[in-house]
């Protein structure tokens, strides 16, 4: 895989920015949008544009084939077993709040247990609080290990007879942990309960394959993985998809409608209330293409090595605390540079053109564990390449000289 060739790809990091050429290494936010994603969705809209599953004109069924021709994509992308389980959302957070306000709210009872870890996004944790607010479940936390991991053991003794939900990120957006999902997916089958998975990080790094995790909800977003922002995905079970009963009602989502009473449509459609999000999908189809033309293997082992060089790097820097496992770490390194403010870290860099995240990464409790009020991230994807790691650490190493 040629980094600096793939980069060439992607207009946006063709630039300058403070005098400097663009390093954009925040990718765990969201990523850059390659041509052919970017000519993808100008096509749709220059030639294809109309509502979907109506019109019968040659543009309605354009768009019908775009909207459902990418749904099939998404499909054998993640292996689902049918595209009728894939239904197009907004993003990772509304996939997770489909799954807490429809599947939690209509099956959870008092006494019940849901339980998550300490290191989820805020997207994987509110929503789950509030089911539990409303249904009288409780929510439990495996505890982290300190270096942010967590042990089969304490997922063995969190998890009972009670637990209803298991809930866990694939890869941690701030500790870069890569939780073992197929192991906690036993453990929570064994207890009888159901495994949600928050792929937001993991989606657009590495081959997933949600029959072999046997995961029973799956969330990602695509605007993490070269696709436009206001797409996502949830995956699903079958069964508990058809057992569960919409969230959101209108136009689209429908069947028949009396005056009193209404019946939903089949899936996936009764869960896409109202006109979807037909370029974003029409995106992430072309997204689906572009990664597989890399190749998934070749983008995991290029962010593996890369991630190793950049450890090796940034640990060398005098005064910095790097956070999160050293060894099977996902493509991102969350520090703080002695007691510089980490915005003050991620300002200075950007004035060299570097783009790096500072703040919470909304991972409040988990900054509360870590004992800092905030860090400073930077994060890879497929065309980063080593020197923008080389730019990144010398101008961290004049960060540090300016403010220590
Ligand atoms: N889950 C994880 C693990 C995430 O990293 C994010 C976004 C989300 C859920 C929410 O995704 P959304 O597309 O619905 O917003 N994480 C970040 C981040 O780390 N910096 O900015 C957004």
């Amino acid at each position: 895989m040629d980094a600096k060739a793939l980069k060439a790809e992607f207009p946006i990091l063709n630039q300058d920015i403070n005098g400097h050429p663009l390093v954009y290494l925040d990718n765990a936010a969201t990523t850059q949008k390659p041509i052919k994603v970017i000519e993808a969705v100008k096509r749709y809209y220059e030639w294809d544009n109309a509502n979907v599953h109506r019109g019968v004109h040659t543009l309605g069924s354009r768009a019908t084939d775009a909207y459902e021709g990418a749904r099939e994509k998404v499909a054998r992308f993640i292996n689902a077993p049918a595209s009728r389980q894939i239904i197009f959302t907004r993003g990772t957070t509304a996939a997770l709040n489909i799954v807490a306000s429809g599947y939690a709210r209509q099956t959870l009872r008092e006494g019940d247990e849901i339980v998550i870890t300490p290191m989820e996004h805020h997207s994987n944790l509110i929503p789950w609080q509030q089911a539990a607010k409303a249904t009288g479940a409780t929510l439990k936390y495996i505890p982290l290990q300190p270096d942010g991991t967590i042990s089969l053991a304490d997922v063995e003794s969190t998890i009972t007879a009670n637990t209803k939900i298991v809930s866990m990120t694939y890869i941690s957006n701030v500790l870069g942990t890569i939780n073992p999902i197929a192991e906690v997916a036993k453990i929570a089958h064994k207890n009888g309960a159901i495994i949600v998975v928050d792929g937001a990080q993991s989606t657009p790094h590495l081959k997933v394959d949600v029959q072999a995790l046997d995961v029973d909800f799956y969330a990602f977003s695509g605007h993490k993985m070269c696709a436009p922002t206001g797409i996502g995905v949830l995956y699903g079970k079958a069964q508990l998809l058809e057992r569960m009963e919409p969230v959101e009602f209108g136009g689209e989502m429908i069947d028949f409608v009396e005056l009193y009473d209404s019946t939903w449509k089949e899936l996936p459609w009764k869960f896409e209330g109202g006109t979807p999000i037909i370029a974003g999908a029409v995106g992430l189809g072309a997204a689906i293409d572009f990664l597989q033309e890399v190749g998934l293997d070749n983008i995991d082992r290029h962010e593996k090595k890369l991630t190793r060089y950049a450890m090796d790097s940034l640990s060398a820097i005098d005064g910095i605390t790097i956070y999160g496992p050293r060894q099977e770490r996902a493509g991102l390194v969350t520090f703080n540079l002695g007691d510089v403010h980490p915005h003050d870290v991620a300002t200075v860099l950007d004035t060299e053109g570097i783009a790096v995240r500072a703040g919470h990464h909304c991972c409040q409790p988990l900054m509360r564990w870590l004992q800092v009020s905030a860090t400073a991230r930077a994060s890879i994807y497929l065309y980063n390449s080593e020197e923008d790691i080389d730019r990144l650490a010398q101008s961290l190493v004049r960060t540090k000289e300016f403010f220590l």
